[in-house]
């Protein structure tokens, strides 16, 4: 850090204010690698969708500049550049060197603190190391650097300004933060999302490393959201909407109701994703219970005799976004992921309560598919307990009898054990022979995986090849599933490098994502990656092989310049591989091309074979993916697929 002269002893203890910060960032942002880069982002441009949230401000503008900073823009009130009355300095420099100074002082509006850390803008500037804070206010402009947290020089001003706002531009310090580069489409997805929770602000991203813009606006808000969300299922009825202020809070709930089994929920407080809930989305499910309930008995579509509809009959299929804004909100659990605020509950569910009962009224139609649907639900749900009864009582789920098609390994460990799902009998036989068959199990799958997606539990359990997986997992399912059974460490899919693999491979994610998601929150599942090239050397050389298309012309490009820097010979006419110094290049098009030693040496090798772990990073993006592959519309389904000609790759749910 570089001395400054004339710089007083105030920055000196501010400086050693942002000392832990430096010491032991983890505790701060999370993370030092990319997670951690991109939580810097958020906590700068969550300043400025605040200033939105309180009216102040209409844009928000994420920059990933060529030199791996990045800049964050708003139309806001600017920081305030005047003294502050604790630290003798300016706000400025206060919000940019204190800890936890990054929120409003004002009072006005909603503190919006920034999802699990909610640190503030210091944090950001003690890891970055360079950052100018620009200020546009009171018909001025203004500026201040920063290195490594420490202020270079006090602020200046610059000149003139009519407009007002607030411009950040940090370099990471690589000395601390992993040198690695920012996602464009990780700013996407922030942006996109502050779009849709606050009505009527602008979110703008541009990479200038691929110069591409991008920009959102959503009208609608959240409704606009649960539109996005129920993009290629088909819908029952238009988007619910309310939006009230209650107290001092504020409560906004869409939903929509879909012909589909599974209920997609987004519950935030202060624009803050709440994963696991709490107290708002307790008082909106016990509301939607109660509402449909007193709606269906009121008009005679639940009989007397009849029981009530549970909260499960009467979430099936349906999409809510929840988003409350409170002034203090308390985040409970380890992982501070669930709002706690008592008050939230009672208030969610009054609003909820009094103006879905009062749209059901005025949109008879609506009502009765809405409480049909429920009702489906209802029968269905006694008829898979029936279901699943009958095959618990034959035992068809039983550890004990094993799958006739797997090729268990001998070793019982499940810690030293691995499964390979395999496409067809031929490979399938391949994997055995070639497997190492005292920790590798091989279950071949013939033929297309059952879509569980359109399916209930009831026909699941009546086609084998889902039991087949079922029973050698040894995990269970639904109300019988339990991991402490899971026989094996890995869970590897290997499907053909062609349409119908990553065909198969959807199926059996989509399986795994609805009905064994903790297998993938565990980090048990994989995709095996067989090669797609072989670079045949003559004589007895080693071959290479290559996993992906773009790295054929890496490898090719470095061979040939090697072989160049060496002074061989070298044909400028002659197909690319031979320049490289390869006899052959052959393309696999199937895991049957491969015999069991290519295919062991290739794919199954632990010391070699490539495995992608498959990760629930955004359950959402993952939500949508199967839904536009797996729903019953067709036409997103089509788009999506020829959108996406490198699919298993961007299939990283
Ligand atoms: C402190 C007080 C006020 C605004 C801000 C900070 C502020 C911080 C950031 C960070 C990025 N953009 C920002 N915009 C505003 C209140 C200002 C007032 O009362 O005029």
């Amino acid at each position: 850090m570089s001395k400054q002269k004339g710089y007083d002893s105030s920055s000196i203890q501010v400086l050693e204010g942002l000392e832990p910060v430096r010491k032991r960032p983890g505790m701060y942002i999370g993370s030092t690698g990319i997670d951690g880069l991109h939580h810097m982002i958020k906590e700068v441009a969550d300043n400025g969708i605040d200033e939105a949230i309180a009216g102040h401000a209409t844009e928000v503008r994420v920059t990933i500049l060529e030199d791996g900073g990045i800049r964050v823009e708003d139309d806001g009130r600017g920081i305030p550049v005047t003294k502050h009355a604790k630290t003798g300095v300016s706000t400025l420099e206060t919000v940019l060197t204190v800890l936890h100074a990054g929120g409003k002082f004002d009072g006005g509006g909603y503190k919006v603190s920034s999802g699990l850390h909610g640190v503030g803008v210091s944090v950001v500037n003690a890891l970055s190391s360079k950052l100018i804070a620009e200020v546009h206010r009171d018909g001025h402009s203004y500026v201040q650097e920063f290195a490594a947290g420490a202020p270079q020089g006090s602020i200046k001003k610059t000149g003139t300004s009519d407009k007002t706002g607030t411009i950040i531009t940090f370099w990471p310090d690589t000395s601390i933060m992993a040198d690695v580069p920012f996602e464009y489409e990780w700013v996407m997805d922030y942006l996109r999302h502050q779009a849709y929770l606050t009505k009527g602000i602008k979110t703008f991203v541009e990479d200038k490393r691929i110069n591409k813009t991008y920009s959102f606006y959503f009208e609608g808000g959240i409704q606009s959201y649960v539109k996005h969300l129920n993009a290629g299922k088909e819908s029952v009825e238009e988007v619910f909407y309310v939006d009230k202020a209650v107290e001092d809070c504020h409560v906004e709930v869409a939903l929509q109701y879909t012909e589909t089994y599974v209920e997609t929920v987004k519950a935030f407080a202060n624009n803050v994703f709440n994963p696991d809930g709490g107290t708002h989305l307790t008082g909106f499910r016990t509301a939607l219970t109660r509402v449909i309930n007193d709606y269906a008995r009121k008009n005679s579509l639940l009989k007397e005799k009849e029981d009530n509809l549970s909260g499960e009959d009467v979430r099936e299929g349906i999409t809510t976004v929840i988003l409350v804004k409170l002034p203090d909100p308390q985040f409970e659990g380890q992982t501070k992921n669930k709002l706690g605020n008592p008050e939230m509950r009672g208030y969610v569910e009054s609003v909820f309560a009094e103006w879905f009962s009062y749209y059901l009224e005025e949109h008879p139609a609506a009502a009765k598919k809405i409480v049909g649907k429920a009702l489906l639900a209802a029968r269905a749900r006694k008829a898979a307990r029936a279901a699943r009864e009958n095959i618990i009582r034959k035992g068809v789920l039983d550890g004990a009898s094993m799958p006739g098609k797997l090729a268990d390994c001998s070793n019982k460990d499940p810690k030293d054990s691995e499964i390979y799902l395999v496409e067809g009998d031929s490979a399938g036989g391949s994997a055995k022979s070639g497997r190492d068959s005292k920790s590798q199990a091989i279950l071949p799958l013939r033929g297309k995986v059952l879509n569980v997606e359109r399916a209930r539990l009831d026909k699941m359990l009546a086609n084998n090849e889902i039991v087949s997986l079922i029973k050698a997992f040894g995990v269970g399912i639904e109300d019988s599933f339990d991991m402490s059974g899971l026989r094996y460490n890995r869970i590897i899919i290997m499907t053909d490098a062609d349409v119908d693999g990553s065909h198969i491979s959807t199926l059996l994610l989509t399986f795994f994502f609805r009905f064994m998601r903790p297998i993938i929150e565990g980090g048990h599942l994989y995709l095996a990656k067989p090669p797609l090239f072989e670079l045949v050397k003559s004589g007895k050389a080693e071959n290479t092989f290559i996993y992906n298309e773009e790295n054929l012309d890496k490898v090719l490009a470095e061979k040939i310049a090697k072989r160049k820097a060496e002074g061989s010979k070298i044909n400028p006419e002659d197909e690319m591989f031979r320049q490289a110094g390869f006899s052959e290049i052959k393309r696999y098009k199937g895991l049957g091309e491969m015999n069991a030693e290519q295919l062991f040496e290739t794919t199954m090798d632990p010391e070699k074979r490539v495995l992608v772990q498959v990760k629930i990073e955004d359950a959402e993006k993952a939500d949508s993916i199967f839904n536009k592959l797996m729903g019953s519309e067709v036409e997103p389904r089509k788009n999506f697929i020829t959108s996406r000609a490198k699919f298993v790759k961007d299939l990283d749910i």
